[in-house]
């Protein structure tokens, strides 16, 4: 399948697959953030909502910081444990990920013969492998996109449901900052305001609820921070034996590369992490970038085979953090024509 952006064709496309009856199973990528989350919790209620059978799997429990968002514990989660018990007939709609291998775990689990895979998201990516996809790399969410479903579909919004999706839409536009935020995120963000969600509660329930350990990862981190390329390029990195000393879990760094941001004339922040190389995985670090300016840090990814957004994007590294780190360096200064 080719590219494809949201229409009202697409989304026909999607309803005829949300109106059969077969039970359906919804993922998304590993190290779920509050878009994954709520995005995939927003689907299910409206998989609910149409009377249909629904279940949410992750790869692994949430992380602390987010289970706000899953008071009930609706999402399963498919480690430590490593069982799954597939229904008969179970269709599986992937959201806020565009390709199978970002499932982590799970996709070679999922990845079962005959079983119909659907996609919703806004990160770019090809639909390849997919049955049906709506990928809409204009959408500052998939939260967004799953509020258009809801409707596409002539389905009023929940206050259940629109708690989950405003947190979808407020974190992966750092609370309405970043470029993707535009008209059409901000009317449905209106919306969602006018059934009563707090906005301040939104914030804080995200930005102000970190475990002690996870600042002392944070500390550690920014023990790292270093100035290159003449102070156009900050990078800072956390090694796995930073991560093991405190107890804390990968998806608790999030908003660690946000840090740097706040450095005057900085355009690119990177952040190595290194990963525990568990079941003799090649890939021993993790690569997050974002641009605060012309960089495109998609394209500087791309050359480290991987990729994401214009701002915001990462890659998967079989080489040391020195190594990375200096690969970096030589991308982002070709971007800058240094
Ligand atoms: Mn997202």
């Amino acid at each position: 399948m080719n590219n494809t952006t949201v229409s009202d064709n697409n989304w026909a496309a999607m309803a005829t697959e949300l109106d059969s009856n077969d039970p359906v199973l919804i993922a998304t990528h590993t190290n779920p953030d509050a878009d994954a989350i709520g995005s995939a919790l927003g689907l299910y209620y409206l998989l609910k909502a149409l009377g249909k059978r629904a279940r949410v799997l992750l790869e692994e429990p949430i992380y602390e910081q987010l289970t706000y968002l899953d008071p009930d514990g609706l999402c399963e989660h498919y480690l430590p444990e490593g069982k799954l018990e597939f229904l008969s007939g179970e269709r599986i709609f992937i959201v806020d990920a565009g390709a199978l291998h970002r499932l982590g775990k799970l996709n070679d689990v999922l990845n079962v013969e005959g079983m119909r895979k659907m996609c919703i998201d806004h990160h770019m990516g090809d639909g390849a492998g997919f049955d049906c996809a709506v990928i809409d790399t204009s959408a500052s969410s998939a939260g967004l996109l799953i509020c258009e479903l809801w409707d596409y579909l002539g389905r009023e919004l929940t206050p259940q449901v629109a708690h989950v999706l405003y947190s979808a839409m407020a974190t992966d536009t750092g609370f309405f900052r970043y470029p993707s935020t535009d008209g059409r995120t901000m009317r449905m963000a209106a919306r969602l305001l006018e059934m009563g969600i707090d906005p301040e509660a939104a914030y804080r329930n995200f930005n102000e609820s970190r475990r002690w350990q996870v600042l002392k990862v944070f500390s550690a981190a920014l023990d790292t921070l270093e100035s290159r390329l003449d102070g156009k390029l900050a990078t800072l990195y956390v090694t796995r034996e930073m991560i093991e000393r405190e107890g804390v879990q990968y998806s608790e760094l999030e908003g660690l590369i946000e840090l740097p941001r706040s450095i005057r004339d900085t355009q690119v922040i990177a952040l190595v992490v290194e990963l525990n190389g568990d079941e003799g995985s090649p890939v021993r670090c993790k690569v997050s970038m974002r641009s605060k300016g012309s960089v495109d840090v998609n394209k500087v990814c791309r050359t480290m085979g991987g990729g994401g957004h214009v701002r915001a994007s990462g890659a998967k590294m079989q080489c040391s953090i020195e190594e990375t780190l200096a690969l970096i360096e030589r991308e982002v200064a070709k971007e800058l024509n240094l």
